[in-house]
């Protein structure tokens, strides 16, 4: 830290900044930012629009959040006393246990002294006369850092359904993101819920436990498979923790770094018999094994897609008991797993509970909300309660609300108009002294995992930087043009891209992103790690650093 602090002459007027660094976000991210930084000596902040601490798990407080990654791979490895000291109560914990977590991480490691809450980032200017950021906050704050950092997440620019008559509805609404921190009572009333992602599916289910009556409106049903959740015991607790470098290192080396290894074989090369048996027990299987773990060519392969689609529809036929309702639940205009896979615990059953109906919007599209609930083409109708579950503008969408702006006062989101350009998720050419944890074009996945690796490598530039006196770090412009032409080039071929998704950049609600775009390197985490190590043993050769 000495050594460190020497090199940062704060004495000049250059340096003569608020911070070394700021940190949009305090999330899984963030806070793990923030402690490596505190690592290297630099006076850092971090700012949370929230009031607390957590990122997603703060604001996604709807009933049945919770983890789709076991909590025990979720959790992070930094730290040996962290692992030792907390147990996770649940395979895949709920939203408060995870919001618990991070708090008490954020206490374990005294982070809270350079949080500042309530302080939404509204803009961020790069002044490059002094290298440096203006960042004002949305109360008018304003702030000057060496280093911009963010850590704003994948999934935090929420959207509401650009239905005529939203503002108008004179009952209570709510999106899932903004779920009030007060308990809601569903018992007796009239609950609507519009949107059957991952979220609609989680709040589906559990509000039909006890609403008076709940209508589902669904424009694009789901590929879900069951979560197959569980308490884990004393003894399990302490058999994972004793398994914990194992689970760690076994997450490093798949795909999307969840526990869930892909099975080398074909699900065209073994014969019909294998390859139920092999399904149903994915079927029978806690978490993603069933998207994560299944043969290797189901998300690549039309055929091998088409049969493991044939698969989970057939479950759908089984689970629901009105044909004609399990028909609506099938997806048509995708296979299994080229979106987001929901894991769900009854969300099949809860249709064959009477007070549960479903609303076909490819059927009956709405035409508006109403003072006193929705109209579709073909009825209207009452509610208490309408739950917007309608997602979010994925990994651009919090870098479009705020106003960054770079050399010569070019907008990020200008330059982002027809996609992200980065150099490995994490610079922009353009943009000295801006570095994104988990930015666009990063792998997407078990989200702390990758995040770690994306805080480290951040946090190891930031050291050589500031050991060699450098204070002006930025991507060129031909190495993100080639980046962003292989992170294009990696996701040829999978399934997923042909399809409409957050995944790919689709938002029906927002102007500007209706045409699919390749938001994420879809090559794998390893593939990723080796690049982006690559550059780092290599000095960074690919960067401007002056
Ligand atoms: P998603 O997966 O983007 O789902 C949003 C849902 O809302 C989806 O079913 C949309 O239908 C629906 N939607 C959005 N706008 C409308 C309108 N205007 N009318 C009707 N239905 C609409 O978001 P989630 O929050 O569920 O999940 C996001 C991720 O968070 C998830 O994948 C996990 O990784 C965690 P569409 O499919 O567009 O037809």
């Amino acid at each position: 830290m000495d050594e460190l602090s020497a090199v940062l002459d704060r004495t000049s007027p250059e340096t003569a900044l608020d911070f070394d660094a700021i940190v949009i976000g305090a999330g899984v991210s963030g806070l793990y930012q923030l402690y490596k930084l505190r690592e290297l000596g630099l006076r850092a902040r971090v700012f949370e629009a929230g009031t607390g601490v957590g990122g997603t798990w703060y604001w996604n407080r709807y009933p049945g959040a919770r983890f789709d990654s076991e909590s025990w791979t979720y959790g992070y490895s930094f730290s040996q006393e962290l692992l030792d000291e907390w147990d996770w109560e649940e395979h895949f914990a709920a939203q408060p246990e995870t919001e618990r977590y991070l708090n008490y991480v954020a206490d374990k490691f005294d982070l809270r002294r350079d949080i500042q809450c309530k302080s939404r980032v509204a803009s961020a200017h790069y002044q490059d006369d002094t290298r440096s950021w203006e960042v004002v906050s949305e109360d008018g704050r304003r702030y000057t850092t060496r280093l911009l950092i963010t850590a704003i997440g994948v999934l935090s620019a929420a959207t509401m359904p650009t239905i005529p008559g939203v503002e108008t509805f004179q009952g209570q609404s709510c999106h899932t993101h903004y779920w009030p921190k007060e308990p809601v009572s569903f018992a007796g009333k009239r609950v609507a819920v519009i949107g059957t992602g991952a979220t609609g599916v989680q709040t589906i289910t559990e509000v039909a436990k006890t609403a008076g009556s709940l209508t589902v409106f669904q424009r694009t049903p789901q590929w879900c498979a069951p979560l197959h959740n569980s308490k884990i015991s004393k003894e399990e607790m302490q058999r994972i923790r004793a398994d914990y470098a194992e689970i760690f290192a076994r997450c490093q080396e798949t795909y999307g770094c969840f526990i869930h290894t892909t099975d080398p074989r074909s699900a065209l090369e073994v014969t019909p018999e294998e390859r139920e048996a092999f399904w149903e027990k994915l079927y029978s299987e806690p978490g993603f094994g069933i998207w994560m773990g299944n043969f290797r060519d189901i998300l690549t392969d039309r055929q091998a897609n088409a049969l493991i689609s044939e698969f989970l529809a057939r479950k759908i036929r089984q689970r629901v008991k009105d044909p004609v309702v399990a028909e609506k639940l099938i997806p048509k205009n995708h296979g299994f797993g080229t979106r987001r896979v929901p894991l769900e615990s009854g969300y099949f059953e809860a249709y064959n509970q009477p007070n549960v109906q479903l609303v076909d919007l490819m059927e009956t599209p709405i035409e508006r909300i109403t003072p006193t609930g929705i109209k579709t083409n073909a009825a209207a109708y009452d509610f208490d309660l309408i739950i917007y579950a309608t997602g979010f503008d994925a990994i651009t969408g919090a870098f479009d609300r705020i106003d960054i702006r770079g050399v010569d006062g070019v907008s990020l989101k200008d330059k982002w108009q027809d996609g992200p350009q980065t150099f490995l998720g994490i610079l922009v050419d353009g943009f000295p002294n801006f570095l994104m944890v988990m930015g666009p074009h990063a792998g997407l996945g078990n989200f702390p995992r990758a995040a770690e690796y994306s805080a480290d490598w951040v946090t190891a530039l930031v050291r050589f930087a500031h050991e060699r006196g450098l204070t002006r770090l930025e991507a060129t412009a031909a190495t993100s043009q080639a980046w962003t032409d292989h992170v294009l080039a990696t996701s040829e071929g999978l399934l997923f891209a042909e399809v409409d998704s957050w995944m790919t950049g689709i938002n029906r609600n927002v102007a500007g992103k209706q045409v699919r775009r390749v938001m994420r390197y879809s090559g794998g985490h390893p593939a990723f790690r080796q690049r982006c190590d690559a550059v780092a043993a290599g000095g960074y050769r690919e960067l401007t650093l002056a």
